[in-house]
């Protein structure tokens, strides 16, 4: 099944407003915004390791309707979460977390705003609606987040920049939701650029846009509809492996991150790690970082074949190395390596479930669609979707 776009980007904003209308009285002086998901073509593992990622904003994403109130009230509905009705709390309430509930995100972009010293006295009310399907590592969460921080800046007419509404929003990710993630998704969702990936270095934060030059070829990307069950544990199993191989480097060498090491300086200190296990993640983290590098220079040198090589090793060191695969992202991307019109296909994300990323020759689209997810299902019981990605822009006020 093909997924292109679920619905345009005005169908979306205006049923969104007749919502908007209905929950609160009127659409009059009502403010749209977007924020995009996001794909990371390759650099996976490595933002919380001080390295790498070369993400890119897609064209789908969080749509919002939002309009400032004269009172103190946050009133929050979402159109994804109908069950849940309106959200209701004062700006001046200790903003309450409950379990499992999608207004986490944006009460806690407004809470760290509000920490950070930003004066947002007045309330304001919201309808969502956004079509990244949930949990498949396209950052559905993070473009909640970014798409907040813009509605806050705009709404309160505050000073910060977008980087600062991107540092915002992944600290709302790590301190209140709890999930302790680099900084890769709400800076693509924030930074993007249409037709562009970004290559971000997570210690710097430098970052330079990449235009992605592909006339012959498409970025696809699959969903495996596998969700992703242990992702949040094992992520910061991963994360605390990786952790524990720099402490050991740190004996020896003097260095701040996993991703400031070159292949040549791991290979000769990595015996000081001695855990057979934490050396594998840190071997990825290491190798995966100097990948993004040559696969963002095979890129600018037009060598797209050279690009897809990469990816596929990237692959390939996630499932051995790192082990955050898992046999349904395995089987998917195995049969899209089998196909004629794949150019390289990878997880992309967490892992564990979610999504591929492949680039296919555009001529042989539909055939790959055809035979990998029939493969796919044979070998699996599930179906797989596909999306045609467009590169967007990031994070914005709609006018
Ligand atoms: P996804 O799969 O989008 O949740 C997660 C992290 C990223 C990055 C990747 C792995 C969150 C919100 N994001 O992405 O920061 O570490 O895994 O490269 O958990
Ligand atoms: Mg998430």
């Amino acid at each position: 099944m093909v997924k292109v776009r679920i619905e345009g980007e005005r169908n979306m904003i205006e049923s969104l407003k007749r919502v908007f209308g209905e929950r609160f009285g009127s659409t009059e002086g009502a403010r749209e915004f977007f924020a995009p998901g996001r794909v990371n073509l390759i650099g996976e593992h490595t933002d919380y390791n001080g390295g790498n990622v070369f993400p890119c904003a897609l064209d789908f994403g969080t749509y919002a309707v939002a309009r400032r109130r004269e009172d103190r009230i946050v009133k929050l509905y979402s159109v994804n979460f109908e069950d849940l009705g309106v959200m209701e709390f004062s700006v001046d309430e200790l903003i309450n977390k409950r379990e499992h509930d999608w207004a986490n995100y944006p009460k806690g972009v407004l809470d760290i705003f509000r920490r950070s010293g930003y004066s947002i006295e007045n309330g304001f009310e919201v309808v969502y609606g956004g079509n990244i399907p949930n949990g498949a590592g396209l950052s559905s969460s993070a473009s909640i987040e970014v798409v907040t921080s813009v509605i806050l800046k705009e709404l309160f007419e505050l000073e910060n920049t977008m980087i600062d509404a991107v540092k915002m929003s992944q600290r709302a990710e790590n301190e209140f939701i709890g999930v302790n993630c680099g900084i890769m998704d709400q800076f693509a969702i924030g930074m993007g650029r249409r037709n562009n990936a970004i290559l971000l270095d997570c210690n710097t934060l430098e970052y330079t846009y990449s235009e992605l030059k592909l006339e012959d070829e498409v970025v696809v990307i699959a969903n495996t509809n596998k969700r992703r069950g242990l992702a949040d544990s094992k992520y910061n199993e991963r994360r605390g492996e990786c952790e524990r191989a720099l402490e050991k480097l740190q004996e020896k060498i003097e260095i701040g991150a996993l991703g400031e090491l070159s292949i040549e300086e791991f290979e000769s200190n990595k015996e000081v790690i001695g855990n057979e296990t934490d050396t594998r993640r840190a071997k990825h983290a290491v190798y995966e970082n100097q990948r993004t590098l040559k696969a963002v220079e095979a890129l600018k040198n037009g060598d797209v074949e050279k690009f897809g090589k990469l990816m596929n090793e990237s692959h390939v060191s996630l499932r051995d190395d790192y082990e955050v695969t898992g046999r349904e992202l395995d089987t998917l991307v195995e049969a899209a390596w089998k196909h004629e019109g794949t150019v390289g296909s990878r997880m992309t994300g967490a892992g564990f479930g979610g999504c591929t990323v492949s680039i296919v020759r555009r001529d042989m689209v539909a055939d790959f669609i055809e035979r990998v997810g029939t493969e796919y299902r044979e070998k699996t019981g599930l179906n797989a979707d596909f999306y045609v990605a467009n590169i967007g822009d990031g994070a914005r006020e709609l006018r």
